[in-house]
């Protein structure tokens, strides 16, 4: 049995937290997480107050386990789906993609644990000092807004910093990777694209494949020129997104509505030829198809036996 204090902070079986995806993790997913003895964790993504409370009021009826709700601050509603999470009293709240800090009181008022994703060491101590009950380092492996440094350098120099536990995120997808986070410093660990190929996840049935068919090089990182990296598969417009970002006389703006909706053509629509299919480093590794459950027993099954070898060089 692997127990860390991330298990007592949230209320959770085993340390492992469903990565908050953008038309990806709804309450269905999140339920199952949850009832699975992991963290589920609903995305707010770029969706409005009503959204949200209609995905809390499914929850709370799919599991009576506790859930989180991920909240993208570059989202138009990010202000509004804020206090949704203080009124409906959501347990755990993860933040991503930039600075918490002006929402801290609202939810720490609202009895709320507070988990902010960070990508530096800088924004590890600032959320330190903001209130944070633990922190996500999420290495730039991971799918979707990426930062530069990799999960491997910046897990241990975020627990260098900080007296909070560290979550690790990024490149994570089965037992050994949890045990190498594990020994890096990390109280737990979060994984997205895993789960993305559990029963329980909603997404387009093309996704899936093409998560499934992955290698270890199918991603890459999109968005660079405008200042917010996404790591997605390679596909055709991936490609056709690249030699954009690479073309003097298109502008900014042209470059910005290429890929609006993108995301959601590929996750609810699975169209191979517009979409944007966000993922990690870890799909190449993802090959069976299981109910999140059992994702989450045979990975911590793995942990213990990877853990328990990890003498096996000492003399
Ligand atoms: O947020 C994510 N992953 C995401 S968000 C997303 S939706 C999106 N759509 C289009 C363009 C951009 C995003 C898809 N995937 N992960 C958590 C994460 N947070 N990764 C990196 C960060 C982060 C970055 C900067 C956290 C804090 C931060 O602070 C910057 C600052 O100084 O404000």
């Amino acid at each position: 049995m692997i127990r860390t204090p991330i298990c007592d902070l949230v209320g959770i079986k085993y340390p492992i937290f469903q990565g908050g995806m953008a038309w990806i993790s709804d309450a269905k997913l999140a339920a199952a997480v949850s009832n699975g003895g992991g963290l589920g964790i609903i995305s707010a993504m770029n969706a409005d107050a009503d959204y949200l409370r209609g995905q809390i009021t499914q929850i709370r009826q799919l599991t009576d386990k506790p859930f989180g709700v991920n909240i993208m601050l570059m989202s138009p509603y990010a202000a509004d789906v804020s206090q949704v999470v203080a009124d409906e009293k959501v347990p755990i709240v993860t933040t991503g993609a930039g600075n918490p800090s002006k929402y801290m009181q609202t939810w720490l008022s609202a009895g709320i644990i507070v988990i902010p994703v960070v990508a530096s060491v800088a924004m590890a101590k600032l959320v330190t000092r903001a209130g944070a009950s633990a922190i996500i380092a999420e290495g730039g492996e991971s799918g979707g807004h990426v930062g530069d440094t990799s999960t491997m350098v910046l897990v241990p120099q975020v627990c260098d910093v900080t007296a909070l536990p560290v979550i690790a995120a990024g490149g994570i997808g089965d037992g050994r990777g949890v045990a190498a986070a594990l020994m890096l410093g990390a109280a737990g660990v979060q994984l997205g694209t895993r789960f993305l190929v559990a029963d329980e996840c909603s997404v387009h049935e093309v996704y899936k494949e093409k998560i499934i068919k992955a290698t270890d090089i199918s991603t890459t990182v999109t968005g660079k020129r405008l200042g917010h990296p996404l790591r997605s598969l390679k596909t055709p417009f991936s490609r056709e997104y690249q030699k954009a970002e690479y073309d003097s006389t298109i502008s900014d703006e042209d470059l910005e509505a290429m890929g609006i909706g993108t995301v959601r053509l590929a996750a609810v629509e699975g169209n191979q030829e517009k979409g944007t299919f966000l993922a990690g480093q870890i799909a190449g590794m993802i090959k069976e198809r299981l109910p999140a459950a059992e994702i989450i027993s045979q990975i911590f099954e793995e942990t213990e036996l990877v853990l328990g070898q990890a003498g096996k060089w000492i003399n």
